[in-house]
């Protein structure tokens, strides 16, 4: 070993001084330790209130195999960084920038937005079991113009009532900005619980708005309950990478417009959708890539869609079949049409559509779709969509080569004959977890499934 390589190898591995520091409520110089961390940092905040002046930006700069890790205590009640006031001129809890840091078990209330990544570019961050409320704004943002945000993940946290303090768009989640003016790639947002965001208004009041020219963003196991717009809205991908919406379930959302919403580049498997306002699932044109100007490459396939107030279960506007699969959905509506398109759809992939519903689109091949009545499922009523034992759902699905391996409970699908809809039947009763208000399987820490997804 060289003298120069002892060096590097001491100063990589033995010359970062990480510190473990303690916060509680009688340690008055929180905010400056929280302003100074260095790579390999690790500070514990024990239970408790603790209150910013009004603007507080912190920047973690630290390196991925030494990254800053700053956590709720374990074992206690979340503390909660509070911001000092609430409403229309309120600050933002906080703003968070730099790379390679931990955020886990912390509560963030008030100001304006909850957590803001930015203003600077970050990349490689987790936020893990953080729990976001009575903000005046959208809970977690990260949409400060230029950047490209990479590699970042949020889960297992809980959002709630965004728009406690003022009327505002209020979404749980806004990354990306309009236009492909900023972006985030390569991302994480999973079984995360978004609720009770009633107040929004303006803009599209999401849950989880991904915007123009985000790519390979994972969308998956997240709840909605009672948004007023999508649960989850992805637009045109810009033909970077597709982003992935799997495994999760939209109940009441949104209630003024539809479930899951995407314009071009999405795969969109393994969802429950119930009771949206508008369409369950739409391919709706919105912010287009303008030198391509078309929707493309969308795969809608095993979902479960049930009612729609006031259109479709599922809706497709100026699709015109450039790489579109829609296949093994069950697009149940009762007195709504279970597919509605404005365009003709002749030549689309279209298979295996379990519906109930007329349908208001022409081009699909009779094959495309058969009918089923409510006993298709264990029980409608009580929001139980997996099959009955006799359903005619059960290995009547097709096997193309977007097949999802795994169904909404994570359990592996038939290759040959997957049953349609999200859920695939193994036994009489669903082997997974039930349609609740709240985390899927029940809670923040219930383990859900992992699996690698292909686009
Ligand atoms: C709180 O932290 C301070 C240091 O900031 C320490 O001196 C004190 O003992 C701690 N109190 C408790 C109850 O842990
Ligand atoms: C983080 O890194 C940036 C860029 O190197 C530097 O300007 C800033 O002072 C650093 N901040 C902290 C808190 O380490
Ligand atoms: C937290 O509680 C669990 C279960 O009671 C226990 O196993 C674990 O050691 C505790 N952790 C700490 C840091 O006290
Ligand atoms: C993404 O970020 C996580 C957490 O900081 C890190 O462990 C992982 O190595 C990063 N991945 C890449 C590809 O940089
Ligand atoms: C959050 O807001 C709700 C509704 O406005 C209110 O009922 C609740 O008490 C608030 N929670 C806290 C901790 O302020
Ligand atoms: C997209 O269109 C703009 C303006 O017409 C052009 O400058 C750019 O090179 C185009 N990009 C690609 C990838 O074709
Ligand atoms: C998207 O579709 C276009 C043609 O419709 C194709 O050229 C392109 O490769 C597709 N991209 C992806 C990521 O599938
Ligand atoms: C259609 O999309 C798939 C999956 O992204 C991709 O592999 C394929 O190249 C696309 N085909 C066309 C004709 O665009
Ligand atoms: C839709 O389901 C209802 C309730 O089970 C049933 O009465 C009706 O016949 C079904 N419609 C179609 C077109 O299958
Ligand atoms: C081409 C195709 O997918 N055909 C299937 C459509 O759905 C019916 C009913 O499940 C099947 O019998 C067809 O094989």
């Amino acid at each position: 070993m060289s003298f120069l390589t002892v060096i590097i190898f001491c100063a990589t591995i033995f010359c970062v001084q990480s510190v473990t520091y303690n916060i509680n409520s009688s340690t008055t110089n929180w905010q400056t330790i929280l302003s100074n961390l260095k790579a390999g940092d690790i500070v514990t905040i024990h239970h408790g209130t603790y209150v910013t002046p009004g603007f507080f930006q912190l920047t973690l700069n630290g390196t991925l195999n030494n990254p800053i890790i700053i956590q709720g205590a374990p074992n206690e009640t979340r503390p909660i960084i509070q911001g000092p006031v609430a409403g229309a001129n309120a600050q933002n809890v906080i703003n968070i920038q730099g790379s390679n840091f931990m955020v886990k078990g912390i509560a963030f209330t008030k100001g304006s937005r909850g957590v803001r990544l930015g203003p600077a570019v970050t990349s490689n961050a987790i936020f893990d079991n953080i729990y976001i409320f009575n903000t005046t704004g959208t809970a977690f943002s990260a949409n400060d113009n230029a950047n490209e945000y990479a590699n970042i993940t949020l889960q297992n946290s809980e959002i709630t009532n965004t728009n406690a303090l003022a009327a505002t768009t209020g979404e749980c989640v806004y990354v990306g900005c309009v236009s492909d003016e900023c972006r985030i790639r390569d991302s994480l947002f999973q079984h995360n619980y978004c609720h009770d965001t009633l107040g929004s208004v303006g803009g599209s009041r999401a849950g989880f708005q991904i915007k123009p020219g985000s790519y390979n963003v994972i969308i998956r196991n997240n709840v909605c309950y009672n948004v007023v717009g999508p649960c989850i809205i992805v637009y045109d991908g810009y033909d970077r990478g597709r982003n992935l919406i799997d495994g999760n379930l939209a109940v009441n959302a949104g209630t003024a417009d539809i479930g899951i919403q995407c314009t071009s580049g999405a795969t969109i498997t393994n969802n429950i959708v119930i009771n949206s306002n508008l369409a369950g699932i739409g391919v709706i044109v919105n912010s287009l890539y303008p030198n391509v100007s078309y929707t493309r490459n969308i795969t809608i396939n095993q979902n479960t869609v049930y009612m729609s107030q006031a259109d479709a279960c599922l809706r497709l506007n100026s699709v015109t079949n450039k790489n579109i699969t829609i296949l093994n959905n069950v697009f149940y509506c009762g007195n709504q049409p279970s597919i509605k398109a404005s365009n003709d759809l002749t030549g689309a992939r279209i298979y295996n559509n379990a519906t109930n519903g007329s349908i208001s689109a022409t081009g699909i091949s009779s094959c495309g779709t058969f009918a089923v009545s409510s006993n298709a499922f264990l029980n409608a009523a009580a929001t139980n969509f997996y099959p009955a034992s006799s359903s005619l759902l059960i290995n009547k699905g097709v096997n193309l080569r977007y097949q999802a391996f795994y169904d909404y409970n994570g359990m592996p699908r038939s290759i040959v004959t997957p049953t349609v809809g999200a859920y695939e039947y193994s036994t009489t009763n669903n082997p997974g977890c039930p349609v609740i208000n709240n985390f899927k399987c029940a809670s923040s820490t219930a383990s859900v499934p992992q699996y690698p997804l292909t686009p």
